[in-house]
């Protein structure tokens, strides 16, 4: 096709001219207004009739009032119809840009895209690139304003990229055409805390769509497990107190004091039989990582870290790092490192090397990681415990900030043309039994075209030779979602895996999290919010970093280090600032 875009221009200026003359004396209304219903405001009578009749008076009324209605048949309002007729699927298209991984299908040759064509109508020609491309490519695509895709998938934009670009007007606000995305629309609605973390503060829109999959999986993302054989030898041996065979069942919870023996024990004994006694890693994890990290063992001292030591208690934005218990708990656990209970690769290795050394000859007598089946060749050896019991008897638990709901999935460009069809488009993929299918695979492939008697999707065999983990990453896009507690129950079932996690969560995490303490959501700052953060919070976080692994890994913090790190916290580093910072931007958050 040569030119398509002045075709399509002379195309629109022509059914524009249609529209007008058709539709005189509304034609004042811009296409983006709330459709005006003529017999509906005639007398309240009839307009009673309309909301009765809802469905079809939507489906016909609001549409034909649409510049693009009369030559393309755009409607929106039956989210189970096509949203562009024949002629529109041939003649509009639209250019989305996105970065895809490595594993999966140019887009352009999913099955869900067709399929999704094939429901809508609506021409999408997909741009992949790598992640890697995507991001050296970013700030090109957004700085070359005569050649912008109409949209970016798998955008990643952070709130701050939000508000430079939403002031210079390169990005659509989303807001303004709420109406012609009825599932989005009722999402937002239904989700005053989703719709909190989604407007920009300094002019109240909305300029990106959000990918939500709540599984209840990320508040904890670590889990300690314990080698059964190993620890059955260590109580045989008599080196633990108060702990029998019959104890070591999934829930388990040893104290401080029995956890050292047993490393202990694990330290000092060829536990893997291959005549080596020091080859053994007494407890491992995989130092400031997004799963698995070291953050548990504070809670031993009533703490519940995370990786930026910053957690909602009572309310309040608090940071962990501030608390004198912070500084016994990295004592403790200093003690633990310099007697080799802690391996002290811990501190070094990438998850990689982790998930390698697990493999093969068992080393791993306890370690922190999301499950234990990706870790080590024999899980069924081991159990999942929950949190150990401190010295003082405090038994809490990790509460990470890893949000479920991630904003800045999509944009669009104030360049596109015909913003309201494709985000009546990407409507779409709210939907649950689409969004399921842009998660997990397209119906055909992944599922059956039949669903069970619940109305659920039915997982077909797999095909020989191929994973479910490769089927998935090959033919869903990821992305733009809506899986949650009603997706759960009624569309789709959760991964085995993921059910076997949530389990296990609920046996040993979910009840050592106190009612008061609660991860930090996704906030939206002002401009100058922003800058405070950007001119202080990587130096707080690399002022922490350096002083607690020296502390952990020499042997702990004295009390005149301790005096003089909290001295820097509340002077140079300007912790004060940047907590006030987030403490103004959750009270707005909580007062919407
Ligand atoms: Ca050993
Ligand atoms: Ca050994």
């Amino acid at each position: 096709m040569k030119s398509p875009k002045k075709y399509l221009i002379i195309l629109l200026l022509a059914v524009l001219a249609f529209a007008l003359t058709a539709c005189s004396g509304n034609g004042g209304s811009t296409p983006t207004a709330a459709p005006t219903d003529a017999p509906a405001s005639a007398g309240s009578e009839t307009a009673t009739a309309a909301t009765a009749d809802d469905g079809k008076a939507g489906e016909t009324a609001p549409a034909s009032d649409h510049p693009l209605s009369a030559a393309y048949g755009f409607q929106w309002t039956d989210p189970t119809a096509p949203i562009l007729n024949e002629k529109g699927a041939q003649e509009l298209a639209f250019r989305v840009y996105s970065s895809k991984n490595a594993s999966a299908l140019d887009y352009n040759d999913m099955k869900i895209m067709a399929d999704l064509f094939a429901q809508t109508h609506v021409q999408v020609n997909w741009e992949n690139v790598s992640e890697s491309v995507y991001s050296q490519q970013k700030n090109l695509i957004f700085g070359n304003k005569d050649n912008r895709p109409d949209a970016i998938y798998h955008a990643g934009m952070g709130a701050g990229e939000i508000i430079k670009y939403a002031k210079r007007k390169v990005l659509v606000p989303i807001s303004d055409y709420l109406d012609y995305m009825p599932n989005f629309k009722k999402l937002l609605e239904e989700r005053p805390d989703i719709r909190a973390q989604l407007i920009n503060i300094e002019d109240g829109k909305i300029y990106s769509l959000p990918r939500i999959e709540e599984m209840g999986l990320l508040q904890n993302p670590n889990l300690l497990f314990l080698n059964v054989p190993w620890t059955k030898a260590a109580i045989a041996d008599g080196a633990v107190d108060g702990l029998t065979e019959d104890q070591l069942k999934d829930g388990l919870a040893l104290t401080s004091a029995q956890m050292e023996k047993i490393l202990t024990y694990f330290r000092d004994h060829d536990m893997n039989g291959n005549g080596k006694t020091d080859d053994e890693r007494p407890l491992s994890f995989v130092y400031n990582n997004w799963q698995g990290n070291q953050c548990d063992l504070y809670g031993m001292f009533g703490l519940n870290d995370n990786l930026e030591h910053r957690v909602v208690v009572d309310g309040k934005i608090t940071y962990t790092v501030q608390d004198d218990r912070f500084r016994d708990a990295t004592n403790f656990i200093a003690g633990w490192v310099d007697a080799g209970l802690i391996d002290k690769v811990s501190f070094e290795q990438s998850q990689d090397n982790f998930l390698a050394n697990g493999k093969g000859l068992e080393t791993y007598g306890a370690f922190y990681w999301w499950e234990s089946e990706t870790v080590v060749s024999n899980p069924e050896n081991y159990i999942v415990c929950s949190p150990i019991v401190g010295p003082n008897g405090d038994q809490t638990i990790c509460v990470s900030n890893n949000p479920e709901i991630s904003t800045g999935e999509v944009i669009l460009f104030s360049s596109c043309q015909y913003p309201e069809v494709l985000l009546a488009y990407f409507d779409r993929y709210y939907d649950p039994v689409i969004s399921a299918q842009i998660n997990y695979g397209p119906i055909g492939i992944v599922y059956e075209e039949a669903r069970d008697e619940k109305g659920m999707l039915v997982q077909k065999p797999l095909p020989e030779g191929v994973t479910s983990d490769e089927l998935r990453l090959q033919n869903a896009p990821l992305g733009i979602i809506n899986l949650g507690e009603y997706a759960w129950n009624n569309v789709v079932h959760m991964e085995p895996r993921a059910q076997l996690r949530l389990e296990r969560l609920q046996l040993c995490a979910k009840p050592f999290v106190a009612e008061n303490v609660a991860p930090c959501p996704n906030l939206q700052f002002t401009l100058e919010e922003l800058n405070t953060l950007s001119n202080y919070e990587t130096n707080l976080n690399d002022y922490i970093r350096t002083n607690l692994i020296s502390w952990l890994m020499k042997g702990g913090v004295s009390d005149a280090a301790w005096t003089s790190f909290q001295g820097d916290l509340n002077g140079k580093v300007n912790l004060a600032g940047i907590q006030k910072v987030y403490q103004d931007a959750y009270d707005r958050y909580t007062a919407k």
